[in-house]
């Protein structure tokens, strides 16, 4: 699905993870990459322009929860999904859905697809076909019911020719059913019959959804096709269908997006299978192939209290930094899981052992030694010298080793944030540091 705009993404990512460091030439680099893949991928030229400034303006300025590269992600992740169409919810419950759309959009494809989608999530589903001018559709939507025995009803199950008739009639049949699907003719454009029929239908069946479909295919066109079906009947989702088959779905989801009305469902293939509920978040993800990052981005805006960790790595790293960093550290639970995620996963220094023997007492230990240093100490601490230590360590009741131990641990991490920065081997993504290892995994 979208597989250009994927390749390109991920071919952006991958410089990113791999660049030697995060400054604005990177991220200069990285908005070239995303303008080429989005414009490729039939995405309006204004959206860019605005997605590409907020990617710049956030990837630079914004504070650092995660280190650099991972916070550049994050940035392209998040406006990725913004861009992104709204997903609508369809309901799991008893309910009419009336499905509109343009001729050879996927309408009878996805009544069929959707009853299936029903019927996997344990409700009874029926199909009432109402295109009533082309024997071959009923027959097409007849066959795969079949497929997948759910009932349908026609204009050949109650004799009757005219479409309301018709609709009456099945949803007599099937009120017992959980589902009731409505399949209607389309046209070739936006005809008034057609639209008048759709209103009456509506009127008359008053279906709890009317899903329009839309054929990936039209790209930026999109957006006039919802606007105009929704104006006519009000609609309540949209399927974006043939996903699987065209490089301008980027252009219909985000056409979507401006008109305000939800995506429920995407179409990916002519399979009934082929077919999956819309999660913006999920698709950014895989389109960045990074199932990960999701999991990742989330623990660091859970349980990173942002104003602790204001570190930035252009910043100096202060002592009240290195305390800000711990206590955030402590907050997280299992070091172990977290190491793996965070900023200080992969390096070469014993990291464990670091962390583990910083305990609540030590932190407290260390908290009590810091309000004994002057403003200046603790942003340079390089200045504390003999006669500084003794004082600090009388004034805060403890011993001057404590300080020491203080001030080496602080020198340790100091190294640490250092190397994230700065890298040894520019395109050797295992010894880069700083990124966990199952997102280089995906990125390769
Ligand atoms: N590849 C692919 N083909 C699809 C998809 N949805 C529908 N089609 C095909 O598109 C054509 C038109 O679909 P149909 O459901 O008859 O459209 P309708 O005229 O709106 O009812 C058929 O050949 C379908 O098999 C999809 O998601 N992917
Ligand atoms: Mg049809």
């Amino acid at each position: 699905m979208l597989d250009r705009l994927s390749s390109s993404l991920k071919e952006a990512v991958r410089k990113i993870v791999t660049s030697k460091r995060i400054d604005k030439r990177t991220v200069d680099e990285l908005v070239r990459d995303l303008q080429r893949a989005l414009i490729q991928a039939d995405v309006k030229i204004s959206i860019v322009k605005e997605l590409s400034n907020r990617v710049r303006e956030r990837a630079l300025k914004e504070k650092l929860v995660l280190n650099p590269r991972e916070h550049v992600i994050k940035v392209l992740y998040e406006e990725l999904i913004g861009i992104l169409g709204k997903s609508v919810d369809i309901p799991l419950t008893k309910q009419k859905i009336l499905m509109v759309g343009l001729h050879g959009s996927g309408k009878t494809s996805s009544c069929a697809k959707l009853a299936r989608y029903f019927q996997k999530k344990g409700l009874k589903p029926a199909v009432i076909c109402a295109d009533v001018y082309r024997p071959a559709a009923s027959d097409q939507l007849k066959q795969l019911c079949s497929q997948i025995s759910v009932p349908f009803f026609d204009s050949n199950s109650c004799g009757k020719k005219d479409v309301i008739e018709i609709v009456k009639a099945g949803v007599k049949e099937f009120a017992r059913y959980d589902v009731q699907i409505i399949d209607t003719a389309g046209r070739h454009a936006l005809e008034s019959d057609m639209i008048d029929e759709l209103r009456r239908i509506s009127a008359e069946l008053s279906p709890e959804q009317r899903l329009l479909v839309l054929d990936a295919a039209i790209g930026q066109q999109a957006s006039r096709q919802a606007k105009a079906f929704d104006e006519a009947i009000g609609i309540t989702g949209i399927i974006i269908t043939k996903m699987d088959g065209t490089a301008k779905g980027g252009g219909a989801l985000s056409a979507v997006e401006e008109t305000g009305s939800g995506i429920a469902f995407l179409g990916t293939g002519e399979k009934l299978d082929d077919f999956e509920r819309f999660e913006p978040d999920r698709f950014v993800s895989r389109l960045l192939g990074m199932g990960d990052i999701k999991t990742l981005i989330e623990l660091a805006d859970e349980r990173l209290d942002k104003e602790e960790l204001e570190t930035t790595l252009r910043g100096k790293f202060t002592l009240n930094d290195l305390y800000a960093q711990l206590e955030a550290l402590r907050k997280m639970g299992p070091f172990k899981k977290l190491i793996q995620m965070l900023p200080l996963g992969g390096l070469d220094l014993n990291i464990d052992d670091a962390l583990y023997q910083v305990t609540e007492d030590k932190l407290k230990r260390f908290r009590v030694i810091m309000d004994s240093m002057t403003e200046e100490e603790r942003n340079e601490p390089k200045i504390i010298d003999g006669s500084r230590l003794r004082r600090i360590a009388t004034g805060s009741g403890t011993t001057t080793a404590e300080v020491k131990e203080l001030l080496k641990y602080h020198r340790m991490m100091q190294r640490m944030i250092k190397s994230f920065s700065s890298t040894r081997g520019r395109g050797k993504i295992p010894t880069m540091r700083g990124i966990p290892l199952k997102m280089m995994k995906n990125l390769k």
